[in-house]
């Protein structure tokens, strides 16, 4: 009963905490793309809940805020399906960072599907960033589903995406992840936030 109020107390201060951090200084905007059923929902839910959430094909987006790899994130998970693959443009105009799921076990037709699609995307951020004179926010590719057999190595998908021939300009990482289980996202998202910090920093000192 004791331990019970006293952990109450701890989640409740680490409540005021978060909101007064964020009324400091609001919480980075992330936008998670990437194919149909790559896993966005399911690394969203992980993030935000803490455990595994069967999530249905999202029509639309998901929004949450949430706490991970040392950052405070508002998160725009948005449909992959084909058909709403346009969308994503009305979101990632002006965020500050971008998530491209990927499934790393999928078969080589998905992976060049994926290719294009991140290609496209970063061709019309591009555009975006200099109608609108900002800077191009970072790319975090989450080489998601590594408990599935045959997962490609992320130095095997960051060559198959073609993230070496993006522009210099635009800084690139890939992150091992399982959102099932929640491997690797903390550290995906650290790696995200040292990225924004990074973007943030050189864009103060021009
Ligand atoms: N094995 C495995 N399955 C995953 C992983 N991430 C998501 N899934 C499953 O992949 C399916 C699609 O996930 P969902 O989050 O809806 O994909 P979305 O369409 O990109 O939002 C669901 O059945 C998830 O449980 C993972 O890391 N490993
Ligand atoms: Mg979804």
């Amino acid at each position: 009963m004791c331990a019970c109020l006293w952990a109450g107390l701890v989640g409740a201060a680490q409540y005021l905490l978060w909101e007064a951090a964020a009324l400091v200084r609001p919480p980075a905007h992330v936008v998670l793309v990437g194919l149909d059923s790559s896993g966005k929902t399911t690394a969203l839910f992980r993030l935000r809940y803490g455990h595994y959430v069967n999530a249905v094909p999202t029509v639309g987006f998901n929004t949450e805020k949430v706490r991970a790899g040392g950052g405070h994130w508002l998160v725009w998970d948005v449909g992959g399906a084909e058909r709403v693959r346009p969308l994503w443009r009305s979101y990632t105009r002006a965020t500050d960072a971008l998530v491209f799921v990927i499934d790393s076990s999928g078969g080589e037709e998905r992976l060049e599907e994926a290719r294009v699609e991140l290609q496209r995307l970063t061709k019309q951020q591009t555009a975006q960033c200099v109608a609108l004179n900002r800077h191009r926010p970072p790319l975090l590719v989450l080489a998601n589903k590594q408990d599935l057999p045959g997962a490609r190595e992320p130095q095997h998908l960051a060559k198959a995406l073609g993230l070496p021939e993006l522009p210099d300009s635009q800084p690139w990482a890939v992150a091992p992840a399982c959102a099932v289980t929640g491997e690797g996202l903390d550290e995906a998202m650290a790696t995200l936030h040292q990225m924004v910090l990074k973007t943030r920093q050189a864009h103060k000192r021009q």
